[in-house]
């Protein structure tokens, strides 16, 4: 039972956590409005004491009632009516800030060794922002797409249609309780100026999504628009997706399992993310595991992370623009909770092991130089755009290893705080628990 191996961590704690637990019984025997209530939780951090007040609790998606759904989808909307706080160009609102913060940013916080912490942090503030300006009081819910993924069966990764269980019936993808569904093909065409440096992979842009809560509309001005993107583009454009179900395989409980069972931080990240394992003392044998569980290809993107993306496709299938679709906070809060999941079952030890490359080894960064686009650079971003590091780039040179006393950086968004800060999710300034 990995939540009592929290008190163990944090007698503190122990408290909330019966609160919790209580709460979470009773929930189940609540009816719809009362059961939303219970799930829509109050204020869970007190900025002035430094302490949580209690635990939100991030649920998965399908789990939530229907008119919870509505209430979360209404706050990610609202957040396009907030003012922008970055003068990144392009940004209309609140949304496009968190977009555009990961755009310049995405260069130096993938295929690092704080790759989990940034985006921990990343989808916090994202929560936070839906809370404290939003109205929203509830948690970010996470989608776990195990459960979209039949059978599980062992090797099921080694045949790409292992099942008949499309990804697109997830409840995620409902026009009416969900994101909405694909994207139509033949609605959307890519600008003619991309540049490989994008890494925009043509064939996943699929269409613009036309139905749901971000449905593009013509003949409404205010129909759900992306203003970043694709990539390093700045462009306004419609929600585009391109649903692949190949990517599926990738996606199985078989392959969590696989992440889960690593011994160190590094080999835990290396499973969820995907790059390249430089560590020498990995044995032969573990790594022979790995090449079982999943195969390697340099084509194919084998990670949960980058899967979780290219299923979806469109904007979230890029490296750099994919906070403009809203699934990304979603996928990431599943990373999130997996990375926990992870650390609790030796939580001492994983409540302090942080390592990796400081400096990201991006496996794609020549795979698409071959790619056979314009390489006009129009309207595209640059470095000097306002690109930054991620990670106080003062530490840069103080370690090529990262450490807990590194700080993550949001630009606007939010105060640059230390690893150490963010490693126990149940404490400030995280305060949440996923169930
Ligand atoms: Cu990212």
């Amino acid at each position: 039972m990995p939540l009592l191996r929290l008190s163990f961590a944090n007698a503190l704690s122990l408290p909330i956590l019966c609160f919790l637990l209580s709460g979470a019984l009773s929930r189940v025997l609540l009816d719809s409005d009362a059961e939303m209530d219970a799930e829509l939780n109050g204020l869970a951090i007190n900025e002035n004491t430094g302490r949580c007040s209690h635990l939100l609790m991030r649920q998965e998606w399908r789990t939530l009632s229907d008119a919870h759904k509505a209430e979360y989808i209404r706050a990610v909307k609202c957040t396009r009516t907030l003012p922008k706080i970055t003068s990144y160009r392009g940004v209309q609102s609140r949304f496009d800030d968190f977009q555009a913060v990961h755009i310049h940013t995405a260069a130096s916080i993938h295929w690092a060794g704080h790759f989990l912490p940034w985006h921990r942090r990343f989808v916090t503030l994202y929560e936070k922002t839906l809370r404290d300006e939003c109205g929203f009081r509830g948690a970010i819910p996470y989608w776990d797409w195990t459960q979209d993924v039949a059978g599980n069966k062992s090797q099921a990764h080694k045949t790409p249609n292992f099942d008949n269980k499309l990804i697109r019936t997830s409840p995620v993808f409902d026009p009416v309780t969900g994101f909405g569904g694909d994207g139509v093909k033949g609605t959307y065409t890519l600008p003619g100026n991309i540049t490989a440096a994008s890494q925009v992979l043509p064939s996943t842009f699929g269409g613009c999504v036309m139905d749901g809560p971000f449905g593009y509309n013509a003949s409404d001005p205010n129909s759900f628009a992306v203003h970043v993107g694709p990539g390093k583009l700045v462009t306004t454009h419609c929600l585009v997706r391109g649903i692949d179900d190949s990517y599926k395989r990738f996606l199985s409980a078989d392959v969590v399992k696989h992440a889960l069972e690593q011994q160190t931080y590094e080999q835990f990240r290396l499973a969820l993310e995907g790059g390249v394992d430089d560590d020498d003392s990995k044995s032969e044998e573990s790594q022979h595991e790995r090449e079982e569980a999943v195969p390697d290809n340099d084509s194919t993107p084998v990670s949960e992370h980058a899967s979780g993306h290219m299923v979806v496709g469109g904007e979230l299938g890029n490296l750099y623009s994919s906070p403009g679709e809203p699934l990304f906070f979603l996928h990431h809060a599943n990373l999130d909770r997996i990375w926990w999941n992870w650390q609790v079952m030796d939580l001492d030890r994983r409540l302090i092991d942080m390592s990796g490359n400081i400096v990201s080894s991006n496996p794609h960064e020549n795979s698409t130089q071959d790619m056979d686009l314009d390489t006009g650079t129009g309207e595209e971003q640059d470095d000097d755009d306002g690109e930054y590091d991620g990670i106080d780039s003062s530490q840069l040179n103080a370690s090529s290893t990262v450490t807990l006393d590194v700080s993550l950086r949001f630009g606007p968004l939010g105060r640059k705080i230390p690893i150490r800060d963010i490693m126990d999710i149940t404490s400030f300034p995280s305060c949440y628990l996923y169930v």
